[in-house]
């Protein structure tokens, strides 16, 4: 016999003795295993359920998380009043501070569906309000500013503002999560501005800074809020009051929180 034959005859042999290897499920499903085996394939069934069930149930839990209760949220610089409004608010009394470093939260504020939140005016915690504001679940937004150093700190409050009145306008939050009341607080310091004073100082701040920062490449976004800024022109609802919380003077914010 020549070497070839030897070689096509081995590789006949071995061709026609090798068969496909049986997988794990061909092996479990034999009638001869279940027999030798009766308690495995209850036992996968078992474990495969629970794995399914803990799946849909981890699921269901992190949308839980993620899922914010409704808020409406008092925000603007700091030292302008916004805890004292808070707290007249509420009735809850808070540990006399300089600057607030936490929120301070009434859940269910005077039976309503919503959380009345005091939001820090530290510029550092901006990033975590922009967030909470995109989350979508704020129903309204109370800006407080402080009528006795308006002109002191303008540049502040309007970057501040104009960065809001940019989230709100530049997102597609439902219409009833853009309702924003800008309160002039401290109107029982003899200097402080008036209402309407306090609205002409915020346009025409709010006009330059849109301008200044529509020459920059990166803020390309400021052309949504108009040609010329302008509070009556914007899709969110604006509205003015003055406050002296030092006077318990502030039922015109109770007013717009009891509508929401
Ligand atoms: N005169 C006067 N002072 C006020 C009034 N409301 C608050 N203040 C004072 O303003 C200061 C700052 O008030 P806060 O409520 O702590 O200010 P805030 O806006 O919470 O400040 P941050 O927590 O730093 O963001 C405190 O000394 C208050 O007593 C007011 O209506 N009139
Ligand atoms: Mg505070």
């Amino acid at each position: 016999m020549s070497a070839e034959s030897i070689v096509e005859s081995t590789i006949e042999v071995t061709a026609a003795n090798v068969s496909p290897v049986p997988s794990a499920a061909e092996i479990i499903l034999t009638p001869s295993f279940s027999q030798r085996f009766p308690l495995v394939i209850p036992l996968i069934s078992t474990l495969v359920l629970i794995a399914i069930g803990l799946f849909v149930y981890v699921s269901f839990a992190k949308k839980q998380a993620l899922r914010r209760p409704p808020s409406v949220v008092i925000c603007g610089p700091s030292g302008a009043g916004k805890t004292a409004l808070w707290s007249a608010l509420t009735g809850e009394s808070v540990p006399a501070t300089v600057t607030s470093f936490q929120q301070n939260i009434k859940s269910g504020y005077e039976g309503k569906n919503y959380a009345l939140v005091d939001y820090p005016g530290h510029n550092k915690l901006r990033q975590g309000l922009w967030t909470e504001v995109n989350g979508g679940a704020v129903q309204g937004l109370v800006f407080v500013v402080d009528l006795a150093s308006l002109q002191r700190n303008i540049t502040e409050t309007g970057s501040f503002l104009l960065d809001l009145l940019l989230l709100l306008e530049g997102s597609n939050l439902p219409l009833c999560s853009k309702r924003l009341l800008i309160v002039g607080n401290k109107s029982d310091v003899f200097n402080a501005a008036g209402l309407a004073k306090m609205r002409l100082v915020l346009q025409d701040e709010l006009r330059q800074q849109k301008e200044s920062r529509s020459k920059s490449v990166s803020e390309s976004n400021v052309d949504i809020l108009g040609k010329v800024f302008d509070f009556n022109s914007l899709e969110t609802e604006v509205e003015f009051c003055e406050t002296s919380v030092k006077r318990d003077s502030f039922a015109k914010v109770k007013g717009w929180l009891e509508e929401l």
